[in-house]
């Protein structure tokens, strides 16, 4: 069952980002690096429309390295919104940004605004930027590192943010924090489940077994060796259940009578996964570039096919 949240206070704070967008030179749209397409929240497209945006791929010492290059390359090749539905298109630049190399976001991403904001609300000003994004995936500790030290709160657990914070860089560009938003509805079962994994979602909306079931399964087909690393296992479970038990044996969810406590099985997983104790993980790559087509018309594939041509 995909799981819902979308609490009373978004609503608000999606009234906010929607009323200071016009003001705004360029976006910058924090996703998580180990979950782009899913972190990308369609309000946000929807509210940005023209405006160049920058899509930082925070917590990227986290992801799976050659994934996150293939998610940037694939956000820049990607075809903006055609203007049949309404939204001009806007220069989308794609950056994988990490608390563990700060350098690079003081240096970077205020350069690509200058850039990018090409005409910033009159000659000689300086551009207005706008961070916004899915609920904890490090907008407010981006806006500190931009700033050298602590102005935004930071927290690890969605909703922390409640207002908009807007602060000045010594440029005089100016960047303002807000909370994080998601949409109402996330049709995608798979992408409810990478964000609830992945923390976006609060611990108290989630249904513990069935997350961290879903993250049992991923990790064992696209992970098997971290698994059997981090988890000290002498085989690779054949289920994910199997490797749930296996974790619960180790992390101190047997209950009397030998019996695994799967709640704080799937903890151990879901906190070791958040925290890149398992390994560097991605749990999504880009869809596939269609395979060219080699015949073009129905005669060829009529022919391919061994079709008799004329009865
Ligand atoms: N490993 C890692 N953790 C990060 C990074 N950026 C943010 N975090 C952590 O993610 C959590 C949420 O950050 P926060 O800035 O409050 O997210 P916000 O809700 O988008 O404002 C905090 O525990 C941060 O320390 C990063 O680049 N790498
Ligand atoms: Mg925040």
């Amino acid at each position: 069952m995909p799981i819902q949240w979308y609490p009373g206070h978004m609503t608000k704070a999606r009234r906010l980002i929607a009323d200071s967008m016009p003001s705004q030179d360029v976006v910058i749209e924090v996703l998580d690096a180990r979950m782009p397409r899913s972190s990308e929240n369609p309000v946000v497209t929807e509210l940005r429309r023209h405006k160049p945006v920058i899509k930082v791929l925070s917590k990227s010492d986290l992801a799976d390295p050659a994934i996150t290059k293939a998610w940037i390359r694939f956000f820049e090749e990607e075809v903006h919104p055609s203007p049949g539905d309404g939204l001009a298109p806007g220069k989308v630049v794609a950056i994988a940004l990490t608390t563990t190399r700060p350098g690079e976001a003081k240096t970077k991403l205020p350069e690509l605004c200058k850039q990018l904001a090409l005409h910033p609300r009159g000659p000689g000003k300086t551009p207005r930027v706008i961070i916004v994004g899915i609920p904890n995936v490090g907008k407010s500790t981006l806006i500190n590192t931009l700033m050298d030290r602590k102005v935004a709160k930071v927290g690890d657990e969605p909703a922390v943010t409640k207002g908009q914070q807007l602060v000045t860089l010594k440029s005089g560009m100016t960047i303002s924090d807000n909370p994080g938003i998601m949409w109402p509805k996330i049709e995608d079962e798979d992408a409810s489940l990478r964000l609830a994994f992945g923390g976006a979602i609060p611990d108290s909306a989630l249904d513990y077994e069935t997350v961290g079931f879903w993250g049992a399964k991923y990790l064992l087909g696209r992970y098997p060796a971290l698994l059997m690393a981090r988890y000290k296992l002498k085989a690779l479970p054949e289920t994910p259940m199997a490797l749930l038990q296996e974790i619960g044996k180790r992390r101190g969810g047997l209950r009397a009578g030998g019996v695994v406590d799967l709640h704080k099985a799937a903890d151990a997983l879901i906190h070791d996964f958040r925290h890149g104790a398992i390994g560097r993980i991605s749990l999504e790559s880009p869809p596939e570039p269609e395979p060219e087509r080699e015949t073009e018309t129905v005669e060829d594939d009529l022919d391919e096919l061994g079709a008799p041509e004329d009865q």
